[in-house]
């Protein structure tokens, strides 16, 4: 049930040096990105992201976050592989299973640390957001390109 992006590329290849993408695939910085227009749990975003070869998306740094957001606004509040581990836990976590070393929250966010343990990307402003991974959000994936 990979569904349709709301964005769409068609990957050139061929030159043997050249990296690319899946086909629905968004090359971008290093990394491969697909957007997706379907309202899931973070869990069943993870696994369907999972099963094509990625994961969320983690932004690594300011101009990842930057670039990945400005293409991700037509999608509804989506979920990105960042999380705490358990409730009032003293960091987040990437899916990769390290704390995050970069961090988008705005004040008054993260809050609720008890019982939003989830993080999205909001649509109005570059900045991260946590809610109960149980919503139905879109969400972004992430995968390494193909040599
Ligand atoms: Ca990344
Ligand atoms: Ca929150």
């Amino acid at each position: 049930m990979f569904q349709i992006g709301v964005l769409n590329q068609t990957c050139t290849g061929g030159f043997g040096f050249r990296k690319t993408c899946p086909d629905g695939w968004l090359k971008r910085l290093s990394s491969c990105y697909y957007f997706a227009k379907s309202s899931v749990t973070w869990d069943h975003a993870r696994s369907i992201c999972q099963s094509h070869g990625g994961d969320l998306f983690v932004p690594d740094d300011s101009t990842e976050q930057l670039e990945i957001w400005n293409l991700s606004r037509a999608l509804y509040l989506p979920w990105i592989g960042v999380k705490l581990p358990y409730a009032n836990a003293n960091a987040f976590y990437t899916v990769h299973d390290v704390p995050v070393s970069y961090s988008n929250f705005q004040y008054p966010e993260p809050n609720n640390l008890h019982s939003e343990l989830c993080v999205l990307l909001y649509e109005h402003i570059n900045a991260w957001n946590n809610i109960p991974c149980d919503h139905d959000r879109d969400y972004i994936c992430e995968r390494d390109q193909i040599a």
